[in-house]
């Protein structure tokens, strides 16, 4: 049939299952807009294309289908890098549609001109410059394959403004261009599995680490029952935060620089540590070589470059996270226990005894973040509620206290660490789970960076409740000015502007400021049932720290429970 390239772009979108797209249109990108106001795909207008980005990414994070987002050429598709950057460090399957210059004009430094293609190449699992609108069905079809198999992650198609003007006959198949790539997960080795089986029924101290490819893969069931099955602790990164319910009796919490105290040294005295769907990111492991030295290591990864990378184990096993976990319960189901590890649970509790208190301790002046973010885990309902968080101490303390009972319920960025992430990431979860309160607990440094998408919100009838954690500071940097800079404190205060209250509401959105406990409750329960979005801003002290705490470049070992005495 004779259709325009942008035509072709809707349709091969509509073949993907896309209902709804995040974007910000220019004059290289405007042929697909055109498009678009024929058909029911809902586009949802950004303020800037950094928030398209995060939005298509929390989108996917909490539906696990991918997110797409739509930008025009230069700096519209330049302003795209952070968000696709923070999706791919943390393998999130957005599809990234930018508008290019003419083909005739490529290389001439033409107006709006950037080789996208270019810039994202390290940080896109795949990117396509096209070439002609014949190849839409081709390109789109084989973008979203790539973008949502095996290890998931950002593509992106730039597409010259006259590709998306030229009219041609296409077919609508589903042929695909893979160039090597093979969509389907790896060939398990199932003798591996067995010997992992054998290692994990003989081990007196089991631990299983479990990463955000637990959640990518839909394996949490398969990893609770193991867990039981083995009667082994679950310690979690931060990817995998909520793939085993954090109130369950095996979970331990997360590990690393600001895990669980207790969590760390579980993993310190472990003899088999199972890891699934992690990358040892430095942040989870401490010093690499010094991580869970002691023991059997068993890694189960869907990316064979991430086997060895980091830290050197003892029995890879590339593959599936959810097939594995099921072939390695198939081989254990008749264990009931020879060992049943009563004395490593009873040393799991104590080590839970010994760090019960770790995180209080006060500080003088405004709330506890502690406490507001324990308020806030009680006020929501599992399986109907979504977490976001900004970068810094608000993500860490959100790390630490909110007590997450599902999977892809707790969204942050922890790769990249990009401070503006939470916000815009809350609406792409709202749009994708409408009918779940979505909550983003923020920071006002990173707030500040991506705050002009409250007009989104308010215009686009997406409702979420920010709580900013308002120190007035880039609260982290300050902490480590603390701790490693001899207190010398320089560029990290935000000297108490703007008024949130009143930034929210001139965007058309309710602002509050609770002084006390019980308001903040109120004031949450309030937003909780309100249909417009809501900026509740806390104040807290500048100096709460986040502890537990492990130096940066030091092992688990050396966790701090609290400030060191100096
Ligand atoms: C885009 C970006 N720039 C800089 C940083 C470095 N950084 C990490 S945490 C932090 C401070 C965050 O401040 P805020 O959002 O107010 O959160 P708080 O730590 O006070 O909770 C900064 C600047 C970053 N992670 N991301």
């Amino acid at each position: 049939m004779l259709v325009s390239g942008a035509e072709a772009i809707v349709r091969s979108l509509k073949r993907e299952g896309v209902r709804v797209v995040f974007g910000l249109p220019g004059g290289a990108i405007l042929p697909l807009y055109d498009a678009l106001y024929d058909s029911d795909i809902k586009h949802v207008l950004g303020r800037h294309e950094q928030c398209v980005a995060h939005m298509a990414d929390g989108f996917a994070r909490a539906s696990g289908r991918p997110g797409v987002c739509i930008a025009t050429s230069g700096p519209g598709a330049t302003n795209l890098v952070t968000g696709i950057a923070t999706a791919y460090m943390d393998s999130s399957p957005i599809i990234a549609i930018t508008g290019q210059v003419a083909r005739y004009m490529i290389g001439k430094d033409a107006f709006q001109e950037a080789d996208i293609v270019g810039i994202v190449t390290p940080i896109t699992k795949y990117s396509f410059q096209l070439t002609s609108a014949r190849e839409i069905p081709r390109v789109f079809k084989t973008a979203f394959t790539i973008a949502t198999t095996r290890r998931p992650g950002p593509v992106l198609i730039d597409v010259p403004v006259d590709v998306q003007r030229e009219q041609v006959e296409i077919e609508f198949t589903d042929e695909m261009d893979l160039k090597g790539y093979n969509p389907n997960p790896p060939r398990v080795d199932e003798d591996k599995v067995k010997k992992a089986a054998k290692v994990l029924a003989e081990s007196e101290r089991p631990l299983i680490l479990a990463g955000g490819g637990v959640k990518w893969s839909g394996a949490h069931e398969e990893l609770v029952k193991l867990a039981e099955l083995l009667m082994a602790p679950v310690a979690t990164t931060l990817m995998g935060k909520g793939v085993i319910a954090e109130d369950h009796p095996l979970s331990l919490g997360m590990i690393g620089m600001h895990g669980k105290a207790h969590a760390n040294y579980a993993v310190l005295e472990c003899d088999t540590l199972l890891a699934v769907g992690v990358r040892f990111s430095d942040r989870s492991t401490g010093k690499f070589d010094e991580f869970a030295k002691g023991a059997y290591k068993i890694h189960v990864d869907i990316d064979s470059a991430e086997i060895n990378k980091n830290v050197i184990v003892d029995l890879p096993i590339v593959g599936d996270a959810k097939e594995v976990l099921r072939l390695l319960i198939k081989e254990l189901i008749g264990f009931q226990g020879t060992k049943p590890h009563s004395a490593w649970i009873n040393r799991i509790k104590e080590f839970k005894a010994m760090f019960e208190c770790e995180t209080e301790g006060s500080v003088g002046g405004g709330l506890k973040p502690s406490m507001v973010i324990k308020t806030i885990s009680r006020l929501l309902e599992p399986g109907k509620s979504i977490v976001t968080t900004g970068v810094g101490q608000n993500q860490m303390w959100s790390a630490i206290h909110y007590i997450a009972k599902s999977p892809r319920s707790f969204i942050t960025s922890g790769g990249l660490g990009t401070m503006g992430f939470g916000f815009p990431a809350a609406l792409g979860a709202k749009v994708a789970c409408p009918d779940k309160v979505v909550v983003d607990i923020d920071g006002d440094g990173s707030f500040l960076m991506t705050e002009q998408d409250l007009a989104t919100s308010v215009t686009e009838n997406i409702p979420v409740i920010v709580v900013i954690l308002n120190n007035s500071a880039l609260g982290m940097v300050r902490q480590w000015q603390h701790l490693l800079y001899r207190r010398r404190f320089i560029a990290s205060s935000l000297g108490g502007v703007p008024d949130f209250v009143k930034l929210a509401q001139a965007f058309g959105a309710e602002g509050a400021r609770p002084n006390s406990y019980e308001e903040f409750e109120e004031t949450f329960k309030q937003a909780m049932k309100s249909e417009i979005t809501t900026v509740i801003d806390v104040p807290i002290s500048q100096e709460e720290r986040v502890f537990p705490m492990v130096l940066p470049g030091r092992p688990l070992s050396e966790v701090l429970i609290s400030e060191p005495k100096s």
